[in-house]
Formats: C-alpha cells, structure tokens, sequence
C-alpha cells in the first residue's frame, strides 16, 4: 500500500533480523577475502591466502594428525582442507556478524582471529618475504573498514528498536533500511569483481613462471672463480645473488613471454631477414661467463650494479646467421614491451663474448630479468645494450636510429666508465677498534683494472689487496673485490678509492652526474673511531 503510515503501529521498530547481522558479516567478511585474493594475484604471489591456509594447516598439524588424515585421503586431503576452509569461513563471517548485535569489539576478535591465521600461514610458507604479508593486510583493512560501515545502520535501527522515542520519522527509518541493504549488495558485487578481476591479474605471468620453473636448460651452475672472494666479514658477495640483483625497466608490468611463443626477428641491412624461435637459439649452442652488468644512472657509492653468471649464445653467431650488411653499424634492439636501445655492432660482433642470455646464475632468467631472452653486452652500460624480452633486431645505421634512452638526452654509444665503491666501514659508522677493514668493488668491464687504492683523511693513496679478476688477464668483464686495512686514531675520518684502469690511468675524481653517459667522482665514507678503541696490537702508543 502505497500512502501515509502514521495512523499504523509504526512500522520498522523493531530491532533488525538476525539474518541481516549475519548477511554484514558475511559480506564484509567475503569483501576482504576477495581483496586478499586480488592482491596476492596482483603481486603474482604464487598462491592464494585460502590455498596458504591451506597449506599451512597442513604444515602446522601435529606431523600425525596430518600425515594420517594425506595417508587415507591421498592428495584429496587437500582438496578436502580447503574446501572446509571455505565451507567454514562464512559460518565465522556470519557469527562476526552476529556478534555485532553485543559489541563491534566481539566481531572484531573475529577478524583478528581469522586475521592472525592469515598471517600465520603467510609468514611459515617457505620462503616467505614480507609481500607474502600484503594480501592479508589488505583483507584485514576491508573489514576494518567495511565491516563497521555495513553494520552502521543496524545498529542505528538496533538502537530505536531499544529507545523508540529516540527514533526519528519512518522515512528516516526506511532509508536507513534501505541504506544497509543497498550497501550489503554494492559491497557483495565490489567482493565478486574484485575477486574475478583479481584471478585474471597476473594469470599469464604465473602461467610463463610455472613454463620457467620447469624449463631445464644445457646451462651450468656457477662456479666461483678461485681468488675472486676475499675473506671479509659483510663484505658484498663477488657473485650477485639473483633476488638481490637491481632491476631496471620503463615496462610497468613486465611480458610474461613463454619460450614457445618467443621468436627474435633480425631485419634491417642484412643479407638475409631470419626469424629466431627459441629452440633454434638454443640450437647455436650457449656460451657461460661471468659479466658485471651497471646502470648508467648509478650515482657513485650507488647499487644499480651486479656481477652474475650468464649463458646465453653468442650474439656474434646470431647475426652470422643473417649476415651483416656492409655500412651497418649498430643494431635497433627493440624489446616485447616496446622499449629499444640502439647497439654499436661491433660490441655484437667482436670477441668481448656478447651474449642473447637465456640463464642467470644457472637458472633461466627470472621473467623480471628479461625471459625468456636478453641481450648482454660486457662494457656497455645496460640501456645501450641489455634489452630484456628482446623481440626484434633491426640492423641500422647510427644515422638512421635512435634508442629509448638516447633520444631522451643519455649517451649514444654508452661504453661504461671505470668505477669502485667502498662498502665497509658503512658510512656514518662507528668502530670499536683502531683497526678498520675498508673493503667493496672496483670495476672496468672489458678493459680491466691495474689496481685499487683507497685515501684516508686526504692522505696519500695506498695500494689496496684486490681479489683475482676485473683485470685485463682475469674475468675483465666482472667487477673485482678489494680490502685494505687501516690504523685510525679516534676520531672521524673520511675514506675515499678509486680504481686504477689496466693502462696505469686512475679512475678520475671529477664529480659528473650520472646524466648523459655516467657519474665520475671518488666514493667517499665518513666513519668514526670511537675515544675508547682499543690501541693497535702492535703497543706502539704503549707507554
Ligand atoms: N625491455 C627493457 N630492457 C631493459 C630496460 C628497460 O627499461 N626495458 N632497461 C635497461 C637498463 S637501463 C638497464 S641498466 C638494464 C638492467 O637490467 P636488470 O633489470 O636485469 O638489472 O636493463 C636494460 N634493459
Ligand atoms: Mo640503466
């Protein structure tokens, strides 16, 4: 009936159903299921927050208890576990929801509950980082946040029901109805576009992961070469573990390429245009070495730099195989997510060991690292040379071309500069002892280092002990490391190195920015003997 009201027993007095309490719990409580889950596949975590519960029930369970319950149900068990996951969590959404008729402090103990499980289950995973953390804040924050905004009105109508002299006009009361019941329904349709959207995020990617964990590749472990570590405590590994190496791309999400759709097409100013599949790469036969590959935009002292372990094939037979035309002289790289950089053809060709890399110390590139392919030049700086996802080859003319980097103001040819930094003492650091071992990397790809030498206090330089490579006789394409040992008195003081080139040349101390083809300058460290460090071993101040 449509009309006035006022002359009935008002309607809408009474306290909400139970089943709406329920309804907001369940809502609210699907809503931060369905973000955790977005977000995990968002972050292309690789399972998700159900599935780690999961998993980590049966991780967790008393060793018994769980190895019985696998051993009659099989693998089913786990289909099982979750499956009663998921038939349990609505029942504890509704009960939050319920609990919200006494306190929202009841509900919210609840949500930390089942909260707490999330991050218990994400933090035992193996190998789990604090990312693995993120889809189960981001759950928790939803119903932090939906959760008491469902229940709002509810509890406005809970409230009347009690008062009903407090209670404003029916419709008041009707909108305040109609508000819970169009909130419930907007949050339950966000909940299903979250979660289906966020199923779709990042599916290729995790699909090309799986293709890559299972690649195996004629590639060997690396093995480091002897003399190249030296013996320092903190000091930064010789080889750069994969998960620590930087990264660098224009790509916001970088291609998730499977090797089986992957080609690399060589066109432009050859004898012949070919197009590369993955196989037929892998067909030249790969070549290993130890490269140092650095940023152009690596301010001194900074960590855009790393020393791995690549194979990959030589990227002088590559272009054999297309032939050359004569008044090339550079190649137009051009990777799958449109990045290029242009390459001076003789880096492709000489024997300086160029490489199309397959493998990062000894496994395939990581999808962040460029797979399935990726161009390593040894002496270049990376945005000259080192396109990930490389996709096409256009043989070129400098005259003709221009790369991504370099028609935004950075170098054309981009040969790398000479370089070191000193990694111990820490800068701003204090040390108990007189005795200081400075220690870091000095490095030179391609053209080696004579030596490296470090200044204290603007004293004179002094010859540091440098590990075996980076020298023009030994692994001249991988950085090198170096120690020295000082005697400081208490007080500050400032370290500063430099690297000295093959030829006897020292690395310049001319401070340069990093724009257009490198920074120049001595990295300098202040640190701090403390009044109390012990005298030197040696008694010389003994009196
Ligand atoms: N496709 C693509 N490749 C790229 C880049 C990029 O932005 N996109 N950046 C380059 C730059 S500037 C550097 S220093 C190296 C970094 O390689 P890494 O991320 O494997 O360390 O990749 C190069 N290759
Ligand atoms: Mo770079």
């Amino acid at each position: 009936m449509i009309g006035p009201v006022t002359d009935r027993t008002p309607p809408g007095l009474g306290a909400p159903p139970a089943w709406a309490w329920a309804l907001a719990g369940l809502v609210a409580g699907l809503a931060g299921v369905a973000a955790s889950h977005a977000a995990a596949m968002a972050l292309t975590l690789r399972e998700s927050p159900l599935i780690s519960v999961g998993q980590g029930v049966i991780r967790l369970t008393p060793g018994m208890v769980a190895d019985g319950a696998i051993g009659v149900l099989g693998a089913g068990a786990k289909v099982l576990l979750v499956a009663v996951i998921v038939a349990l969590l609505p029942l504890l959404f509704a009960l939050a929801g319920l609990l919200a008729r006494r306190s929202l402090w009841w509900s919210a103990l609840v949500f930390t509950a089942l909260g707490a499980v999330g991050v218990a289950a994400a933090v035992t995973a193996p190998g789990a980082g604090t990312v693995d953390l993120l889809p189960v804040v981001a759950g928790v924050a939803v119903w932090v946040v939906v959760f008491p905004l469902l229940t709002g009105p509810l509890r406005h109508l809970a409230r009347w029901a009690a008062e009903p002299r407090s209670a404003p006009a029916e419709p008041h009361r009707h909108r305040t109805r109609r508000g819970f019941l169009v909130g419930a329904g907007l949050t339950a349709a966000a909940a299903v576009v979250l979660g289906a959207g966020g199923q779709l995020l990042g599916r290729q990617r995790r699909r090309v992961d799986q293709v890559r964990r299972l690649l195996r590749l004629p590639v060997t472990r690396p093995v480091l070469p002897a003399g190249a570590r030296l013996d320092v405590e903190g000091i930064t590994p010789w080889q750069t573990p994969t998960d620590r190496f930087y990264k660098i791309q224009t790509a916001l999400v970088p291609p998730a390429i499977d090797p089986g759709d992957w080609s690399l097409r060589i066109h432009g100013r050859v004898e012949e245009e070919v197009t590369l599949t993955y196989q037929q790469l892998l067909a030249l036969g790969l070549t290993e070495s130890w490269v140092t590959l650095n940023c152009v935009s690596n301010p001194v002292g900074g960590p855009l730099i790393g020393n791995a372990w690549w194979s990959g094939v030589r990227t002088a037979d590559v272009l054999a195989l297309a032939g050359v035309q004569d008044g090339a002289d550079g190649v137009l790289q051009t990777s799958d997510d449109g990045w290029t950089c242009l390459t001076p053809l003789d880096a492709l060709t000489d024997d300086r060991g160029a490489l199309l890399a397959v493998a990062m110390n000894g496994e395939p590139l990581p999808i962040d690292h460029g797979f399935p392919v990726r161009t390593v030049v040894p002496g270049l700086y990376g945005y000259v040379s080192a396109t990930k996802w490389v996709v096409d080859w256009k043989v070129t003319r400098f005259d003709d071309d221009e790369g991504y980097w370099t028609s935004r103001g950075w170098g054309v040819r981009g040969p790398v500069r000479i370089g070191s930094r000193i990694d111990l003492p820490a800068d701003g650091s204090t040390s108990a002892t007189r005795t200081v071992t400075a220690a870091g990397l000095a490095w030179f790809q391609g053209t080696g280092l004579s030596g490296v030498q470090v200044s204290l206090d603007g004293g004179g330089w002094q010859d540091a002990e440098v590990g075996a490579s980076g020298r023009a006789d030994e692994l001249v394409d991988a950085w090198a490391q170096w120690r020295v040992v000082l005697d400081a008195a208490p007080g500050q003081h400032r370290l500063r190195v430099r690297a000295v080139a093959a030829d006897g040349t020292p690395q310049t101390g001319e401070q340069r920015d990093v724009l257009p083809d490198g920074a120049t300058g001595w990295h300098q460290v202040d640190f701090e003997v403390s009044d109390d460090a012990d005298q030197p071993d040696d008694g010389a101040d003994a009196g």
